[in-house]
């Protein structure tokens, strides 16, 4: 009875990993998860050349839509907070990333450059991978490392991704490693522009003016209409510099004006102005929310788990 039971048990896991799609279909897609590869002349990465990136994620902002993500995703980033359906996953996933490419100012987040993984582990449908990220912060020169782990779990019939979780590791190390680095540069640009009420004798004054600049460019820009969010420049200003804190490197998704929050939402604004105005607005819109630490350890927002089906037993 006992062994039958066994033996049953074991049948129903012989045909599941028969049923699952192979390992290099499994690379193929946290491959493009990184960087919708098929449209980049590093598509054709094996395993050696994992492409794991999120260089130029500009196509896949300006779609909105990533075939890599399922319609339903969930997806959660430690700094920032938890994002579900593919919109707000590409918002926060590689439009994090995108503005910095561009911009001819100061921007507090660095435009990756390289990509070199670290690890990749895979049993179907879970996969784990880490990869060194170069960033560049083009007006000052200069290009740093970040860490970044993702666990995915996979839709195994289409391949997308349908929860994942990923932390930029060190991330606060990171930040006080390099905003000091940015605040000189930071402060020419704001005296160039004769900015008002900077006290120049304060870093945090210099970088919270900085994002300032960059936040409400764009909210007076593309937030026309019924997407306004401001009376003025000089109110939006207001509003960033003094009625919201600018927030710890790890607080996005707080209502502060810092770069994981706010600020990394203006990358979205000029595609989707309905959706990502509030987001740079006084509201925030429905993402800028306090946030407590034990809920945040012990509330997943995830629909399905991430513990490999061998590793579960069953
Ligand atoms: C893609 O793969 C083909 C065939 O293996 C190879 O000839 C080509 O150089 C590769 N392209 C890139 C950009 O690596
Ligand atoms: C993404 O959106 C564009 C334009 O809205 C559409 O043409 C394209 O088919 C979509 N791609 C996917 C993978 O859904
Ligand atoms: C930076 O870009 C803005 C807007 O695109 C432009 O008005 C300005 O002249 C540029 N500044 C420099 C120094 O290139
Ligand atoms: C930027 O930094 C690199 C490496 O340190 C150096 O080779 C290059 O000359 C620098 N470029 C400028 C414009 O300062
Ligand atoms: C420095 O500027 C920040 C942001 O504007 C402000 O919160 C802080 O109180 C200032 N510190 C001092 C010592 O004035
Ligand atoms: C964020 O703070 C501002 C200023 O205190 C406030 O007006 C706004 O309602 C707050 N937003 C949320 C979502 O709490
Ligand atoms: C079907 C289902 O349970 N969907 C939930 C998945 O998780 C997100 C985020 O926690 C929920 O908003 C969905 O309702």
């Amino acid at each position: 009875m006992c062994l039958s039971a066994i033996g049953y048990l074991l049948a129903i896991l012989a045909l599941r990993v028969a049923a699952w799609q192979s390992l290099e279909a499994y690379i193929v897609a946290v491959n493009k998860f990184g960087a919708e590869c098929v449209s980049d002349p590093r598509g054709n990465s094996t395993l050696t050349t994992l492409c794991i990136s999120f260089v130029n994620p500009a196509p896949i902002v300006a779609q909105g839509n990533a075939s890599t993500l399922a319609d339903n995703v969930v997806g959660r980033i430690d700094i920032t907070t938890n994002f579900v359906g593919q919109e707000l996953n590409i918002e926060y996933l590689y439009g994090l990333f995108l503005e910095g490419a561009t911009a001819n100012t100061t921007q507090l987040i660095g435009t990756p450059i390289t990509t070199v993984p670290q690890a990749l582990v895979v049993e179907q449908p879970v996969a784990f991978v880490s990869f060194v990220t170069n960033l560049l912060f083009s007006t000052v020169n200069l290009t740093l490392p970040l860490q970044i782990d993702v666990i995915l779990r996979f839709d195994d019939e289409t391949m997308k991704v349908t929860s994942y979780d990923a932390t930029l590791r060190r991330w606060s190390e990171f930040w006080d490693y390099y905003i000091p680095l940015l605040v000189p540069k930071a402060a020419e640009e704001l005296m160039a522009a004769n900015t008002a009420d900077v006290d120049y004798c304060n870093s945090t004054d210099i970088i919270v003016h900085r994002a300032a600049a960059d936040i409400c460019t764009v909210a007076q820009t593309y937030c026309l209409g019924g997407n306004q969010q401001y009376d003025s420049y000089d109110q939006c200003v207001q509003f960033i510099t003094e009625e919201v804190p600018f927030g710890a490197s790890w607080s996005g998704g707080e209502n502060a004006s810092d770069l994981a929050y706010r600020w990394k939402d203006i990358d979205m604004v000029k595609y989707r102005p309905d959706v990502h105005c509030p987001h740079v607005g006084p509201t925030g819109g429905d993402y800028c929310i306090p946030r407590n630490y034990i809920d945040i350890v012990l509330n997943p927002p995830f629909n399905e788990s991430f513990i490999a089906y061998t590793a579960s037993g069953q």
